[in-house]
């Protein structure tokens, strides 16, 4: 045989063994019937602030880029005056860091494109991309402009450094048995509560901070919950009532007008319904935040608080009666301010609204919602996908490729349960319909290991 034709030969058998059984097309018919025949149970969990290279950072599995494998990457400490020098990133974060990086609209701004108040006309043009160099220089403004070398330092290593395999054993077991991202996109470059809304209803309504609107049951954008309320579809919004995130279901004004408030219950009932058979078809989890002793991963709590949470979160859907038809996905409200490697890019609007705050510098910042934020961590977790596969990019309805979203999962949802898409945003996504497999695997493990603290 030619020696070209063995190389290709060998890379097709390698790529065979870790894709999907049988590669089909989004949103295509066969693909959206073998979702529907398959998969009756969908658990959402997202959790807090934290981007791919940071989390996942330390990830071996092929595929994956991150920077244990394409690094090390760089960001100078100042980005207007290179001669302070540099820090690269580096293996073994902190379990808990301190000093919460910004991810206000305008910290995300200069993380991403160095400057406050970037040229909005150049971003939409494509001629203005992000470097992502400025998340030490976003870090040492916010928590240490007068502080010394080794304060600014630890900043640095705060934002740039990421954990290993051994550090984070329960997403390592997950990421290795399961299915992971490698494009996946908070919706907007901005904080949690904007973020946690647009997963729910394709829009932030406009808001790029944490108002205190939120969770108030004041908003009439059509979310998930009203969608399957008025379908007869079964959904609750599982909470950790120590508070910290959403519940988001008590974002919309439908929630109560409706009488569905006692839709909102505790994490704890969680456990119980899933020991039971007696989980929705659609339950969506929040994980509590944010200090010590949360949840969520956001920082300052520990990761190794949150990688317990997510085992017994997978250790009751898998010891659970209706394993076999669910589909767990895991997944993450924004990159938290965490240094990123893979720049954010356009994507199509989801309404005419726009979000203003004064940057830094003391200008004022308009963000249009055209592009994305930061990668963040997203894994498939079921019976019915691939094992240690890693999903590239996806292709939206109309067959361009392009990087996945937050707005992927209710476009994928709106297929499983009849729904048009929310927004232009969400009509225009990836859906990952696809990604489901024609058989259920018998290999998926019963427990995970027990995260240690470090
Ligand atoms: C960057 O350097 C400039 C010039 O020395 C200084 O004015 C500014 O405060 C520095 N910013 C940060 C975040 O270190
Ligand atoms: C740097 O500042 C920190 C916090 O103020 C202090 O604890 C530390 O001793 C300082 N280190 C040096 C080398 O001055
Ligand atoms: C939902 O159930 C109600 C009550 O049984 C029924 O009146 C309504 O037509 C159903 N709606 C749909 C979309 O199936
Ligand atoms: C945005 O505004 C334009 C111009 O008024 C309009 O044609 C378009 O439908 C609007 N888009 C949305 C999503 O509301
Ligand atoms: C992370 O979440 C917290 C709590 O909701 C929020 O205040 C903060 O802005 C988020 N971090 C970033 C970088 O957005």
């Amino acid at each position: 045989m030619h020696s070209s034709a063995l190389v290709g030969l060998l890379a097709f058998a390698a790529a065979a063994t870790a894709a999907p059984q049988k590669p089909r097309v989004p949103h295509s018919p066969s693909s959206i019937d073998n979702l529907k025949s398959h998969i009756k149970n969908v658990v959402v969990l997202v959790m807090e602030n934290r981007s791919v290279d940071n989390l996942l950072g330390g990830q071996t599995i092929p595929g994956l880029e991150n920077p244990i494998k394409n690094g090390p990457f760089c960001n100078p400490y100042n980005v207007t005056d290179p001669s302070q020098g540099f820090h690269c990133s580096a293996a073994k974060d902190f379990d808990s860091v301190t000093d919460d990086p910004s991810h206000a609209v305008t910290g995300n701004t200069m993380e991403f494109f160095s400057q406050w108040t970037p040229d909005n006309t150049a971003i939409a043009d494509g001629k203005l991309v992000p470097n992502n160099n400025g998340f030490i220089h976003e870090q040492i403004n916010n928590h240490g402009l007068t502080a010394n070398a080794t304060v600014k330092a630890m900043l640095a290593e705060q934002v740039m450094n990421y954990y290993t395999e051994e550090q984070t054993p329960v997403l390592t077991a997950l990421v290795q048995n399961y299915l992971t991202f490698n494009h996946w996109h908070s919706d907007l470059a901005g904080p949690t509560d904007p973020n946690r809304f647009a997963v729910v209803a394709g829009t932030s309504g406009g808001h790029g901070s944490n108002d205190a609107t939120f969770y108030t049951y004041t908003y009439t954008q059509r979310s998930i919950f009203e969608q399957l309320g008025e379908t007869n579809h079964t959904w609750i919004n599982y909470w950790d009532t120590a508070g910290g995130t959403g519940p988001e279901a008590k974002n919309f004004v439908w929630t109560k007008a409706t009488n569905n408030e006692d839709k909102i219950v505790s994490i704890d009932q969680f456990y119980t319904d899933a020991a039971n058979g007696a989980l929705p078809e659609f339950s969506y989890l929040n994980p509590s935040c944010c200090g010590v002793g949360t949840t969520s991963m956001h920082d300052s709590g520990l990761i190794s608080d949150g990688e317990a949470f997510i085992k017994k979160v997978y250790e009751s859907l898998r010891a659970g009666p209706q394993w076999e038809e669910t589909l767990f996905v895991l997944t993450f409200d924004e990159s938290g301010g965490f240094h990123d490697h893979v720049s954010p890019p356009l994507a199509t609007r989801p309404d005419n609204l726009t979000y203003t705050e004064k940057a830094p510098n003391g200008e004022e910042y308009t963000y249009e919602f055209n592009r994305l934020g930061g990668r963040i961590p997203t894994l498939l977790i079921s019976p019915w996908v691939g094992k240690g596969y890693v999903e590239q990019k996806g292709t939206n309805y109309r067959g361009e490729i392009q990087s996945y979203s937050a707005s992927s999962l209710l476009r994928t949802l709106g297929y499983l349960w009849n729904f048009d898409p929310f927004t232009p945003r969400v009509e225009d996504s990836a859906s990952f319909d696809h990604l489901i497999q024609n058989q259920p695997r018998k290999n998926t493990p019963k427990t995970l290991p027990t995260p240690q603290t470090f």
